[in-house]
């Protein structure tokens, strides 16, 4: 972050004294200053289990292709737009995607998408397990807020199939109370842009790419099979910290 600062400093201060100068050599100095490659703030997670291991419910090959082509084309074009602006370089994702308001404009749709794109798709890979049961502590902080562990099951998916077209579905904590939510695209609960707020608990990524090898159009059918690969013990985690 500090080198990355120190770059920023030094390269205005050439670009000024270019401005004013024009001097030929100089202005050779400054294009070289501008065309040194950054090194590539965000780079693709490491998936923690393989392709295959959320079978039968999420197929190898769609998890293969979801993961290094999806992921990383949205990694890929947030390195890119973030390398045409200064001001976006050496912050923190969550920073960046927290104020989609104060991107430069024409920044801010690819930001919004690929920025939104890295994080929900890393949040996402870290939810997913097989054979894991929510606690009993997991269970009554649902049944909580919703009734009863079926009632927030039943509310999900209704999320799930009512967002139009691609997005995602979000279980989330805002003022101690557990939300369901959905969202267009990769926007994502954490940013300032979105209508409803909050602490993400659950994901669910209702794009096509996420399920339709496996589904083709039975959107409903991935959905109710999400509950077999949520990890119950990343969600305690995520509702109790
Ligand atoms: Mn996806």
């Amino acid at each position: 972050m500090k080198a990355t600062r120190k770059n920023f400093l030094k390269t205005s201060a050439v670009l000024t004294a270019g401005a004013l100068v024009h001097h030929p050599l100089l202005q050779a100095a400054v294009n070289k200053i501008q065309q040194q490659p950054e090194a590539l703030a965000y780079t693709l997670p490491k998936l923690g289990y393989a392709y295959n291991a959320l079978e039968p419910y999420i197929d190898a090959k769609t998890m293969e292709i979801h993961y290094t082509k999806h992921h990383q084309a949205y990694v890929t074009k947030l390195n890119e737009a973030i390398a045409t602006d200064n001001s976006l370089k050496g912050h923190k994702l969550d920073h960046l995607i927290a104020h989609i308001n104060q991107v430069p404009e024409p920044l801010r749709a690819a930001i919004r998408n690929h920025g939104g794109g890295h994080w929900n798709h890393s949040f996402f890979w870290e939810l997913l397990k097989t054979k894991t049961n929510p606690s009993q502590k997991v269970t009554d902080a649902i049944s909580k807020d919703f009734g009863s562990m079926d009632e927030f099951k039943k509310q999900f998916e209704k999320a799930a199939m009512g967002q139009f077209g691609s997005g995602w579905a979000w279980l989330i904590k805002a003022n101690g109370k557990l939300q369901i939510t959905a969202t267009p695209n990769q926007d994502n609960p954490l940013m300032d842009i979105a209508l409803i707020k909050g602490k993400p608990v659950i994901a669910l990524d209702v794009w096509e790419h996420a399920y339709y090898l496996k589904y083709q159009n039975k959107r409903a059918d991935y959905v109710a099979a999400f509950w077999n690969v949520l990890d119950w013990n990343k969600v305690e985690s995520l509702l109790f910290s």
